[in-house]
């Protein structure tokens, strides 16, 4: 499964669809002749507006069902709450389309042509004034979608090794070392930030690494509300955490608001968290689980098979009981 809001249906703007609806509707008038020309033209309209409506909707997922990291991303790009309430409207809408045109359609062969073509022009009239009347939740649905359909693909279901570190650290080279044999690295961009996701391959199961940029390489206070939400976010998706530390402060931070962020990740994921001194050819002065220099590719293979072995996946095997 990709990321759930991949494939998202475009959302027409009001203008666009009752534009749409009323030059179908007057092709599929000009077919016909007399009342049942009028007839045809209210239910094209009508059709049209109500269906893709009704498309819009559907097209989403169930937020009840969302994995909760895809969840809680989309609550703080676009507030779920908020977004569910848009597309309620928009279902109104599309029912809405519905009564008027049962509304007209018996009365419309009550009278001769030209009273059957007054009661079209009022009954597209109505139509028109339903979809302005969610004008604004049309767009805001549609916003939604192009903030949710370019969010980062990350499996849910596959193990999920988070690095995070103050910049400069080594995280970036990290990941690109260590996935460099399955040359897999994408970038998405993400909240403020581009995120990067890599993969790796050991006993034929698939790990992705994430490297966040831009949230988790600094104190949690420096967060706007988006980003601690996106952090929460990756808290879901994390099966382990690996904090690369620079002790020799060669990254511009100093090594004791490297441990206090450290020290936050470890109270706030429950995924096991490996504190991994980086730069070790300029200095190993920290207390780490793991020490490595990624410029004389030292120990770099360990600190991948220890993040391994704190994930601890078991696969659920078919034939498992
Ligand atoms: N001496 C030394 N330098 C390293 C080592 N690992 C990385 N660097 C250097 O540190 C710098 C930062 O590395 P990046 O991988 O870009 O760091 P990052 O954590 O991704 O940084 P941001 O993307 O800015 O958060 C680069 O110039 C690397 O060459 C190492 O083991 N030893
Ligand atoms: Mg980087």
């Amino acid at each position: 499964m990709s990321q759930p809001f991949e494939t998202l249906p475009t959302t027409l703007t009001a203008d666009e669809l009752v534009d749409k609806a009323f030059s179908r509707a007057s092709r599929a008038g000009s077919a016909k002749s007399g009342i049942e020309g009028q007839q045809s033209m209210l239910m094209t309209a009508a059709n049209i507006v109500s269906d893709n409506l009704e498309n819009v909707v559907t097209g989403w997922p169930d937020f009840a069902d969302l994995d909760p990291f895809y969840y809680e991303l989309a609550d703080a790009i676009v507030g779920v709450d908020d977004l569910r309430q848009h597309l309620n409207e928009l279902s109104w809408a599309s029912r809405k389309a519905t009564d008027i045109r049962h509304e007209y359609e018996g009365r419309l062969y009550d009278g001769d042509e030209d009273t059957a073509r007054k009661l079209r022009k009022q009954a597209f009239a109505r139509l028109a004034d339903v979809v302005e009347e969610i004008e604004d939740d049309i767009a805001a649905v549609s916003e939604a979608r192009e903030a949710l359909r370019k969010l980062p693909d990350i499996r849910p279901d596959e193990p999920t090794i988070v690095v995070a570190g103050y910049p400069n650290v080594g995280k970036s080279t990290f990941v690109n070392t260590v996935t460099r044999a399955d040359n897999e690295t994408a970038s998405y961009p993400f909240t403020t930030t581009e995120i990067n996701v890599g993969h790796v391959e050991r006993d034929h199961i698939r790990y992705q690494l994430v490297d966040t940029p831009g949230l988790l390489d600094r104190p949690p206070e420096d967060r706007n509300d988006i980003e601690s939400q996106a952090v929460s976010a990756l808290e879901h998706a994390a099966d382990a955490v690996l904090v690369l530390v620079d002790a020799s402060g060669n990254c511009g931070y100093p090594l004791p608001d490297q441990l206090e962020l450290r020290d936050d990740i470890a109270g706030r994921f429950a995924a096991p968290v490996l504190t991994v001194c980086n730069k070790s050819d300029l200095t190993r002065d920290v207390e780490a689980d793991h020490y490595m220099s990624l410029t004389e590719d030292e120990n770099v293979d360990a600190v991948l098979a220890g993040a391994i072995e704190a994930v601890g996946y078991e696969p659920e095997l078919p034939y498992d009981e």
